[in-house]
């Protein structure tokens, strides 16, 4: 039995069934007593009865030992008749890590690997904890809201695109011929993922919105200026910068690129593609896009179009 002090703070802890014992959620009420001889209220207030009901094993033997505590001290502090009183009620008495899901934890599956939806901490694994979780569609995750600086706050990786260094007459092999070309000249300047190179291109059996990749990250110049935040905005019909530097990061400026393909990314209503990019002679033509444009001329040169096939051009390659 402990002896009266002044300024001697006491702590009581009681757990209460709310609702449904022994199965039901438990709130642990918690009763801090101050013994202050320069004050002069009454003690009644540490009256704070509790019925201690257990349910489990681990709650019941903190209960238990707070409920003898609580009933020694109550009546030491009404004998001394100076106490004032403060009450909290807290929920976080749970343990993380046992496999059920209790109080303020949004899962709990009982491991330790972040790599699965729950985490260690028992929240939800997501975009923006800094876990990267391929598995949910993460491509990145660095946990930050910045986005620019390669991963974006949608969890999207940066994309380059580029004008190629290299033009040819109409004839390449169909649009396969200008996607190999653009993995080719990609490997070869050292970019990431090279073999994942398209080029922006459209016949009857290929557009880009068809077979690209729609990413919700930026496609950015080889020199590293922005062309769209995301697929969205690269297809709105105008850039945020015309797609004019090549592979290597150097600036071509201007020219024409062979597309046959809208603004949108859709194969263009009224297609010219060189017979499916197979031919110069004429009269077969192709549909192009202007590379020093931001514009929707960007993709199809809709003033000047079509482009007779012996004609040469450019390609735009897109990382996908
Ligand atoms: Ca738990
Ligand atoms: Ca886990
Ligand atoms: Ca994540
Ligand atoms: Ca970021």
């Amino acid at each position: 039995m402990p002896s009266l002090h002044a300024h001697r703070v006491v702590v009581f802890v009681a757990i209460v069934c709310v609702s449904g014992c022994p199965d039901g959620p438990q709130s642990t009420t918690v009763v801090t007593v101050t013994s202050d001889p320069d004050e002069s209220s009454s003690s009644s207030t540490t009256g704070t009865d509790t019925d201690t009901t257990t349910t489990d094993d681990t709650t019941g033997a903190t209960a238990g030992t707070a409920g003898s505590e609580s009933n020694s001290e109550s009546g030491a502090t009404t004998n001394s008749s100076t106490s004032s009183v403060t009450t909290e009620t807290t929920t976080g008495q749970f343990i993380c890590g046992d496999g059920e899901v209790q109080g303020d934890e949004e899962c709990d599956d009982g491991n330790d690997n972040d790599l699965d939806a729950c985490l260690s901490s028992c929240e939800l694994a997501g975009c923006g904890d800094g876990i990267l979780h391929e598995g949910f569609g993460e491509e990145c995750d660095d946990g930050n809201s910045d986005e620019a600086d390669g991963c974006n706050s949608q969890c999207a990786r940066d994309r380059f695109v580029f004008l190629t260094s290299t033009t040819t007459q109409g004839k390449f092999g169909a649009v396969s011929g200008a996607n190999s070309h653009c993995k080719s000249l990609a490997q070869d300047a050292g970019l990431p993922n090279p073999l994942t190179y398209r080029a922006w291109m459209s016949d009857d059996d290929f557009s880009p919105d068809e077979w690209f990749f729609k990413s919700k990250g930026r496609y950015l110049l080889t020199s590293g200026a922005v062309v769209a935040k995301d697929w969205e905005d690269l297809t709105d019909g105008t850039l945020e910068n015309a797609i004019n530097v090549d592979e290597n990061g150097e600036l071509i400026g201007s020219g024409g690129v062979w597309t046959n393909t809208t603004p949108q990314g859709l194969k263009h209503p009224d297609s010219a593609d060189c017979e499916g990019w197979t031919v110069t002679a004429f009269p077969a033509e192709g549909r192009f896009g202007l590379a020093s444009e931001a514009n929707d001329q960007w993709s199809d040169a809709n003033n000047f179009n079509p482009e007779a096939c012996g004609a040469s051009g450019h390609f735009y390659c897109f990382e996908n």
